[in-house]
């Protein structure tokens, strides 16, 4: 049996590269990518190496950007000589709009991979939240961060789960080692995400938060027993991070309704080709006219195409109203035209009539168009109860007044002494069965 499958999947790449449109900046607890020499103890002297450091000597030679400039070059952290805190070193990419990430890759420069640290998500720069863990060793899945390692090749049995891991963190291979960490791959909705998926997987900003430098095991030792100001330089210089690419893998969330994301050269956004009736960066909206049904994500059965509204013709825009929709459709119209009112622009609004109860369609109007138009009642404000009038154009008179436009006197001798309204002719509309 052939089936229709619906779900568009929007499978642009990007890639966290500078000239395509992405923005990377670096944060972290002391200056980094600069290249200073020892600090000295001395209060008095401290000051006038930060003055030369910053000014004369320190030069930035490995600066971030070169961790994604798609060539060999590298960034290059302080190396621990400068002080022990330098192994606290965050790097953060701000991609400049959310999408949906399926892989960040790292590639090492002329030091061994990260040991501890944990790959970070945002939507706004302010609030992260773990993807993963990576520790030396299993034991310090559980010391540093708490939790229960997964040995071996990362594996994944939730769509949200989120491990630690020892197997990217290995001394080896000393210069130029990989971490390769996909976040949908291996996940149990990979194929057709779920919500929890897309959720656990969008973000604008990826934070790596580096926490401790690789060094070698004897040297560890050393480090970890020595006061840091005693250890040879010559051990200490060599310990830094070194990054030559970061790459990042994403699509754009366009909700299963587009098939394309190109980069928008004005704004130097990815921006999807929406579908289906809808709008928006992420199309995940309708747009405006087609807020018939609600909107929906695009399955991959069902396309949940946006429904036109039914506003014959008098107006552009509509919202969704569950209320309505309990009844028949659920579009309500919004600023209808030439005098109309009412859910679908159906009926005229009061003041005005019409002999049909609802106008036509253009271009179905040529025959009649004069009569299809609604039409002001013109009840005489004197003799009329209202400025309403019936779908023949009649106004309510008070009693004494007579005529279309309630603007005729009644003859003395028909008057009667009271002034009471006449309601009998007086039209009732059937809203409900105009209710489209
Ligand atoms: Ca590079």
């Amino acid at each position: 049996m052939f089936l229709l499958l619906c779900r568009i999947i929007t499978i642009y790449r990007v890639r966290a590269h500078s000239k395509a449109g992405f923005h990377i900046s670096i944060t972290s607890t002391f200056l980094t990518g600069l290249h200073c020499p020892i600090k000295p103890l001395s209060k008095e002297l401290n000051v006038l190496w930060s003055l030369t450091s910053v000014f004369f000597v320190c030069v930035e030679r490995h600066p971030i950007e070169y961790a994604i400039d798609g060539t060999n070059r590298w960034w290059q952290s302080p190396s621990i000589m400068n002080g022990m805190d330098y192994h606290y070193v965050t790097v953060t990419l701000d991609l400049q709009q959310v999408f949906q990430i399926a892989y960040v890759f790292l590639k090492a420069a002329n030091s061994p991979r990260p040991g501890n640290w944990i790959l970070e998500r945002s939507l706004d720069g302010e609030t992260f939240m773990p993807w993963q863990y990576y520790a030396i060793t299993d034991t310090e899945c559980i010391t540093r961060f708490n939790i229960v390692p997964r040995t071996g090749p990362p594996s994944y049995m939730h769509d949200e789960e989120v491990i630690c891991t020892s197997f990217y963190s290995k001394i080896h291979p000393l210069e130029n080692g990989e971490i390769h960490t996909s976040l949908i791959n291996g996940r149990p909705s990979a194929d057709d995400p779920s919500p929890t998926l897309l959720n656990f997987t969008s973000a604008r900003y990826i934070r790596l938060w580096f926490q401790r430098i690789r060094t070698l095991n004897a040297d560890l030792m050393t480090l970890a027993l020595n006061d840091p100001r005693d250890i040879d330089p010559i051990v200490t210089r060599r310990y830094y991070y070194s990054i030559k690419d970061i790459s990042v893998g994403g699509m754009c969330i366009c909700y299963g309704h587009a098939k394309a994301c190109p980069l928008n050269p004005y704004n130097k956004k990815f921006s999807c080709e929406c579908e289906h009736n809808t709008c928006g960066e992420s199309c995940d909206r309708c747009c405006p006219g087609y807020n018939q049904k609600p909107w929906m994500a695009g399955t991959f059965l069902t396309c949940h195409v946006c429904e036109k509204c039914n506003c014959h013709d008098k107006s552009e825009e509509c919202y969704y109203n569950q209320t309505v929709a309990d009844a028949k459709g659920g579009g309500v119209c919004l600023g209808c035209s030439e005098n109309t009112g009412g859910n679908n622009c159906q009926s005229c609004v009061d003041g005005y009539y019409r002999p049909s109860e609802v106008s036509c369609v253009q271009p179905n109007c040529w025959w009649d168009s004069e009569a299809q138009l609604c039409r002001p009642c013109q009840c005489s404000a004197r003799g009329s109860v209202s400025q309403r009038c019936d779908s023949e154009g009649r106004c309510i008179c008070w009693a004494g007044y007579v005529g279309r436009r309630c603007d005729l006197m009644r003859p003395p001798h028909a008057r009667r002494e009271t002034r009471r309204p006449i309601f009998s002719t007086f039209p009732t509309v059937n809203i409900s069965k105009l209710n489209f």
